[in-house]
Formats: C-alpha cells, sequence, structure tokens
C-alpha cells in the first residue's frame, strides 16, 4: 500500500524551505528514531540529505506509532504530512506524519555504519557497498563522478567530437600481449580489451574526431593505490591533429571538469572537506629529457629509463598541479606512437603531481612504419592483419590519448585510493560484489 499519490513527492533536502502547512510525501531510508512518550522523532535520509518526521500517536493512531516506534534503521519508509515549523536544533521545518508506510523493512545488525558515525575498512565497506554508499561522503564522490561525465561529454560535443562505442570483446590485443584477461568465445580465443587503441585510430579515417568513454581490462597483479584490473578510460582520437594540438583538448576537458565540479558539486566538496585542485592555465609542458635533467639533480637516472613511481614522486614535488611530460623515447613508448627522431617518439603524458592521468601521442599513419615498429617490440604484424589493412584504406595522420578517469576522480574528489573513486572496483584481489 502506498500513501496517497495525489500528492507531490519532495526530496529531504527540499523540505526545509516547504511553507508551513504543504502536504508532502517523503521517501527514504530511517537513519535515526527517537521516541519520546507520545511523541516519535524519524530522520529519513535520501539521495539529498535528511528530513525529520514526526509521528504523533494522536495523528497517526496506534497501529501506525507503534509501527513507527520499532522501525529498523535503514528500513524504506514513505510518508505523507504536514509541513511544520521545527523546535529541533538545525533543522527548520520537519514532517508532522499523517500517514507511514514501511515500503521495505531492513534486517539488523550490518555489516558496516553507513551513517559514518562508526569507522569500518575500505574492504569492509567494499564488501556492502551497497550499503556503503548511502554514507553522505561516499555518496559524494559518485555525485562529484557524475558531474565529471557530464563536463566530459559537454567538452566534446563543444569541440565537434563524436561519441562512439567500440567493442570490449576483442579477438587481437591492442596494447601488447601481456596483460590480457583471455576468455573462449564458442570455438575460439577472445580477450577483453585493454583499451580501444585499434579501433579509435581506424575511426578517424571516417568519423574523424571520436571520443569513448569506457571500461577497460588489464590483467596486472598490481596491488597499488592506483591501479585496478578494470577502469574507466576517456580515449579520444582525432585526424588532422598532432601531439601538441591533442595536448591542448586534453587542457580544456580537464579545466572543464574541474570548473563545472567547483559550480556544481560546492555541497559533496563540503561534505568530503576537500579542496579542489588549482588550475592553471596553459599547463606547464616539460620534455621528458627535461624531466630527467630535474630528476638528475635528486637521484642517479638515465636518459631513456622509463620513470618509476620514485622518480613520478620527485617530479610530483616539483609539479605539484596538472603538467605535460612530452617527447619520450622511442624505446618505451608503444608501437603505435609516431618517431620523433632517431631516440624520441611524438608522445606525451598527462601528470597530476606524481600521478599519471593520461597518456597519448601523435601516431603512425604508414602501414609500412607500423609494421617495423610491430617488429621492433617483437609483435608479430600478422596479429594485426585486419588493423593494418585499414591503413591501406587511406588514413589520415591523427592524434590521440586515453585518460584514466578513476585517476581523476581520485584527484578532483582529494582520495588517495582507487579503489573509493569506483563504484564496485575490480583487482588481484576483489571480484566480488
Ligand atoms: P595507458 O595504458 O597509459 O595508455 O592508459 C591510459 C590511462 O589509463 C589509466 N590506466 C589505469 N587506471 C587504473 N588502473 C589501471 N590498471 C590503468 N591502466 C591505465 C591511466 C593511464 O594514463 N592506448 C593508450 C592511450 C592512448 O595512447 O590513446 C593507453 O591505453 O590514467
Amino acid at each position: 500500500m502506498n500513501v496517497d499519490k495525489q500528492f507531490k513527492r519532495y526530496y529531504a533536502k527540499e523540505v526545509s524551505n516547504l511553507s508551513e502547512g504543504t502536504v508532502s510525501i517523503v521517501r527514504g531510508w530511517v537513519e535515526d528514531i527517537r521516541p519520546l512518550g507520545k511523541l516519535t522523532f524519524i530522520t529519513v535520509r535520501d539521495r539529498t540529505g535528511l528530513a525529520q518526521i514526526v509521528l504523533n500517536k494522536n495523528i497517526v493512531g496506534d497501529e501506525t506509532f507503534k509501527l513507527g516506534e520499532n522501525l529498523s534503521r535503514q528500513s524504506i519508509i514513505e510518508v505523507l504530512g504536514k509541513v511544520q515549523k521545527s523546535k529541533s536544533q538545525n533543522v527548520p521545518m520537519e514532517i508532522l506524519a499523517e500517514k507511514l508506510v514501511v515500503l521495505s523493512r531492513s534486517k539488523p545488525p550490518f555489516p558496516i555504519d553507513p551513517t559514518g558515525r562508526v569507522f569500518s575498512s575500505l574492504d569492509k565497506r567494499l564488501d556492502a557497498r551497497a550499503l556503503d554508499l548511502r554514507n553522505p561522503q561516499v555518496m559524494a564522490i559518485f555525485k562529484i563522478r557524475h558531474t565529471v561525465l557530464k563536463s566530459i561529454r559537454e567538452t566534446f560535443y563543444n569541440l565537434g567530437f563524436i561519441e562512439v562505442n567500440t567493442p570490449k570483446i576483442i579477438g587481437q590485443a591492442a596494447e601488447g600481449g601481456a596483460n590480457l584477461f583471455k576468455l573462449s568465445y564458442f570455438e575460439k580465443k577472445a580477450y577483453l580489451a585493454q583499451s580501444p587503441q585499434l579501433y579509435k585510430e581506424q575511426l578517424t579515417m571516417s568519423l574523424e574526431k571520436v571520443f569513448e568513454i569506457a571500461q577497460y581490462f588489464r590483467a596486472e597483479k598490481s596491488n597499488t593505490l592506483r591501479h585496478v584490473c578494470e577502469f574507466t578510460s576517456l580515449d579520444m582520437e582525432a585526424a588532422y591533429m598532432d601531439e601538441f594540438d591533442v595536448m591542448d583538448v586534453a587542457e580544456e576537458v580537464v579545466y572543464n571538469v574541474i570548473k563545472d565540479v567547483e559550480k556544481e558539486n560546492a555541497e559533496e566538496i563540503e561534505i568530503l572537506k576537500v579542496k579542489l585542485p588549482k588550475i592553471e592555465r596553459p599547463f606547464k609542458r616539460i620534455s621528458y629529457t627535461e624531466a630527467i635533467e630535474k630528476l638528475k639533480e635528486k637521484e642517479s637516472i638515465e636518459w631513456g629509463e622509463d620513470l618509476q613511481t620514485k622518480d613520478l614522486r620527485i617530479l610530483g614535488r616539483i609539479f605539484k598541479e596538472f603538467y605535460f611530460i612530452y617527447h619520450w623515447p622511442l624505446a618505451i613508448k608503444p608501437f603505435y606512437i609516431e618517431r620523433l627522431d632517431d631516440k624520441l617518439s611524438k608522445s606525451f603524458d598527462l601528470m597530476y603531481g606524481y600521478l599519471e592521468l593520461a597518456s597519448g601521442g601523435k601516431r603512425v599513419s604508414s602501414r609500412e612504419e607500423l609494421e617495423r615498429r610491430l617488429i621492433e617490440q617483437e609483435l608479430d604484424p600478422k596479429d594485426f592483419e585486419y588493423h593494418l589493412k585499414a591503413f591501406d584504406y587511406g588514413m589520415p595522420p591523427h592524434s590521440g590519448w586515453g585518460l584514466g578517469v578513476d585517476r581523476l576522480l581520485m584527484v578532483v574528489t582529494g582520495r588517495n585510493n582507487i579503489r573509493e573513486t569506483i563504484l564496485y572496483p575490480r583487482d588481484p584481489k576483489r571480484l566480488v560484489p
């Protein structure tokens, strides 16, 4: 049985702005119950915040009053009542209930306290993620994530990009074979996509400028705070752009994300007690060679080495905000990145402090060069025949990048563990829920 549908449902947060006497329906979960003689105060939370409900025995009658008194926390209720001024501190308006319906009765005890008053480890919280999300701090992260995704899409639409969806079950590796999840696909071998790399490049032949937001899979046994086995990537690829053009696009995307979160998530930022990153445009751009020079002042490192966490930590102390490291050694970049000269490639990474957020570059657009690069990297061109053929159909020069959305969320929400920014994270130890 539902309460009277002819009345409007208000979100909990709206109640305090309603005028006295407004008839309102409120739905949500019970956070607290305080019986006080002939009155019972119920705090109901929904995704917007809290509302106070007052049950008066004389108004709702014995049966409903008992129902209210005996409610278990986290149960879902629906209340119909009139808005009145409240005598409680910090609660300007409350609902004096006329009807109360229990839509779902919870069954305590609970594995975690979703009000956050009692500390639970991240592991315990992730085991009970559905309940954990009732914690306003946790919910704030995903409300911000929503803004970030929306902002990204808007930027790309404004820049004239087309949103695409490429396959996630693939027959050939896109990023080399080392970290592929294998699966059986009827009689054939298949893999979960590590990235949309080859597809997005091919799409520049026709759609010219594309972007995709999707999940990708890496079978890496890395138990770090910034790696997961399933991550969300924002990928873009554009014909007739070079590496510096697409760095500008990355900067625009990140800048708009921060501005949009600032505008739309003031409440969530407050709940999380974080400061949004300072954003100064243009982002600093240092070459790999310059980065090595800087590092040499602090540690022993040779030109040509890939930058390890310890190196990135040093750079992160020098460059605290967003910055690019461009033109990396060819030997440590994937086969599809175009060469600049004998030693260097037209590649870049977007960093935030020590954290790599994105990597990309200008791509090889000749079939012969791509074959050479595959062989150099000990990959078999035969495995890439479908992709190589596309280059014979006329491939425009093109560039692009892939950005870890979960990592960007770490930066925006001030979390140091990537698992906090993913609803149901997958890592080498976690496959459920
Ligand atoms: P790359 O492998 O550097 O490049 O990935 C791009 C970005 O994706 C994020 N990322 C991850 N995030 C969480 N967990 C992981 N295991 C993980 N792996 C990657 C990072 C990283 O910067 N095809 C190229 C991109 C391109 O050139 O367009 C690629 O996949 O933030």
